[in-house]
């Protein structure tokens, strides 16, 4: 059994649904990854051990998934010098831009990458992911090629099939 090399920590069970086809991908990579429940401000203490813990067991990135004054990101960035990717999540009272901009407007010497809202950005912080691995692991690097040949093939696909000329 392979140590997770991911971290995802989530600052609420109600944005799981966000992760689902992101973990289905690292699912589909082979990728170990771990994925936790935690919040800066309603559980603190259990955010610096799962950070302490992932540090020792030597994992490599984390991916911050959380919505609101979403300070989780930032806070897991203080406690390492490893990569942090931020997904900042839909929420109807600000339309997420909240969390955008706690995510986003990160001062500097603490960085936090920053990825679009909800699943499309927890889908990229995972393939950010995946790029970093492939820098050093040639099959991820391969695989991640095929992986784009299959998206234009289905842009092509998807022209082919519903594409319309009208002429006067
Ligand atoms: C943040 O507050 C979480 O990441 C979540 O997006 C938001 C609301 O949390 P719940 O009230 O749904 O638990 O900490």
């Amino acid at each position: 059994m392979s140590h997770a090399k991911i971290l995802m920590v989530l600052g609420s069970s109600s944005d799981l649904p966000v992760t689902e086809e992101a973990t289905a991908l690292l699912k589909r990579f082979e990728q170990a990854y771990s994925l936790r429940i935690c919040s800066a401000h309603r559980s603190p203490e259990a955010l610096h051990s799962i950070v302490s813990a992932f540090e020792k067991q030597g994992g490599q990135i984390y991916i911050c998934v959380a919505g609101m004054s979403a300070h989780l990101a930032g806070v897991v960035a203080s406690l390492t010098i490893k990569p942090v990717l931020a997904v900042p999540c839909y929420r109807p009272e600000t339309a997420g831009f909240d969390a955008l901009l706690s995510m986003g407007q990160m001062p500097k010497g603490i960085p936090v990458s920053t990825m679009s809202f909800g699943k499309h950005g927890c889908i990229n912080a995972v393939m950010t992911a995946l790029q970093i691995f492939a820098l050093s692991d040639p099959g991820i690097a391969e695989r991640l090629a095929a992986e784009r040949v299959q998206t234009a093939r289905q842009v092509a696909n998807d022209d082919a099939n519903n594409r319309q000329d009208f002429h006067v």
